[in-house]
């Protein structure tokens, strides 16, 4: 069914006048609507779910629907202290009142409202940018750190389990395609040989967790810093979005994620390895945004663990990513052959940055602590 129509399936009011396309994300297809009547106008965020990803999209938007009902609730209990408006999107019903629409190839689709007069960048424009990315993270984590990690389903096994990825990645191996790929290119070999080097670095928050240092708890899923958004008059962070991935987890997958996307200012899709690094000075200004608002629920624990959460994570995805130009790129959307192994080059390159400046890095997280 065309985009159009089902962009009628929602409960908003006028008609519709355009819809445009919105190629960031790797996973689902989004467009902008915009319906008017003859004195407003609404925007809003249409998309069709990945159901090659998402197996399950029904439970994607009770999920999402719980979790923002309750961040609702919360923003406005604290509306008055609070030295900002915080936006963050809510799910707009179907015609029917469900959370979702189906159209008749069986796609399912949501509709989102927009984060009002905000913009999101591609990577960190400045300290102050910095900060505000690691408010936005840490607030957010915040007003959902009391809801019942239990209630939520696991809408994506595996994910971010960086030991199960490990485990795909062995798997995508045994077939005779991979092989034939790794044999083909020396810098899928050197790539290889930089995950056997840091196998038993994989499990670092998982053998935390089952030690009973860490606990789960909600977490966003893909905070990176393509979904952080700067408010276009204050230059203050005022929203996270695309929420299809809250679920249980560990917080250090996203403080991991929201710092390796962030402080790279060469961004994920680069082909210039000489450009990557973690910037330490960026991540000080993150670290000490997020600081601000998490340490009302971090524990000590938490924090001894938010350094190895970046290293893994750069890790993680960049596995990610050569799994599944292992496997033929099948997961992530590509523009063109090798995109996912440039991809896994990238977040390897920031991993090894990361591992070289640990020093730094974890004296700029202990400087941020009271
Ligand atoms: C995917 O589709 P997008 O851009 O929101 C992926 C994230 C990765 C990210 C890397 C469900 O997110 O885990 O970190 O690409 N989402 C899923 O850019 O796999
Ligand atoms: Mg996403």
């Amino acid at each position: 069914m065309p985009a159009e129509t089902v962009a009628r399936c929602f409960q908003v009011p006028g008609r519709l006048v355009a819809l445009q396309p919105i190629r960031t994300g790797n996973v689902n297809d989004t467009y902008r609507a915009v319906f008017r009547t003859t004195s407003s106008e609404e925007q809003f965020i249409l998309q069709r779910i990945n159901k090659k990803v998402f197996a399950d999209p029904a439970a994607v938007m009770a999920n999402m629907k719980a979790v923002t009902d309750h961040a609702h609730q919360r923003l406005e209990a604290e509306a008055e202290e609070a030295d900002r408006i915080w936006q963050l999107p809510r799910v707009i019903p179907a015609h029917d009142g469900r959370d979702y629409s189906v159209d008749e190839n069986g796609e399912y689709w949501r509709a989102l409202s927009l984060i009002a007069s905000a913009s999101s960048f591609e990577k960190l424009n400045n300290p102050e940018h910095a900060v505000e990315a690691g408010v936005v993270l840490g607030h957010f984590q915040r007003i959902i750190s009391d809801f019942p990690a239990g209630e939520l389903a696991d809408t994506l096994p595996g994910f971010h389990i960086t030991p199960q990825y490990l485990a795909k990645y062995d798997a995508v191996l045994t077939s005779e395609d991979a092989r034939g790929r790794l044999d083909h290119s020396s810098e899928a070999r050197r790539l290889a040989k930089f995950v056997e080097e840091r196998r038993a670095f994989a499990t670092v928050l998982e053998d935390a967790l089952d030690r009973g240092e860490l606990q789960l708890r909600p977490i966003h899923g893909d905070p990176k810093i393509t979904n952080i958004m700067v408010d276009n008059f204050t230059g203050k962070g005022t929203s996270i979005v695309d929420l299809d991935t809250v679920k249980p987890g560990l917080i250090h997958y996203d403080f991991g994620d929201c710092a390796r996307s962030s402080c790279n200012p060469a961004g994920e899709e680069t082909d210039d390895l000489s450009q990557v690094r973690l910037d330490v000075d960026l991540f000080a200004s993150l670290v000490r945004g997020y600081l601000r608002e998490a340490n009302a629920f971090l524990t000590e624990a938490d924090k001894h663990y938010l350094y190895d959460s970046v290293r893994l994570i750069a890790f993680e995805l960049g596995l990610r990513f050569f799994a599944d130009h292992l496997a033929g790129d099948v997961y992530f959307k590509t523009s063109h052959d090798g995109h996912n192994l440039n991809r896994a080059r990238v977040q390897f390159a920031l991993c090894e940055s990361i591992e070289a400046r640990e020093p730094m890095m974890r004296r700029a997280l202990e400087a941020r602590q009271p």
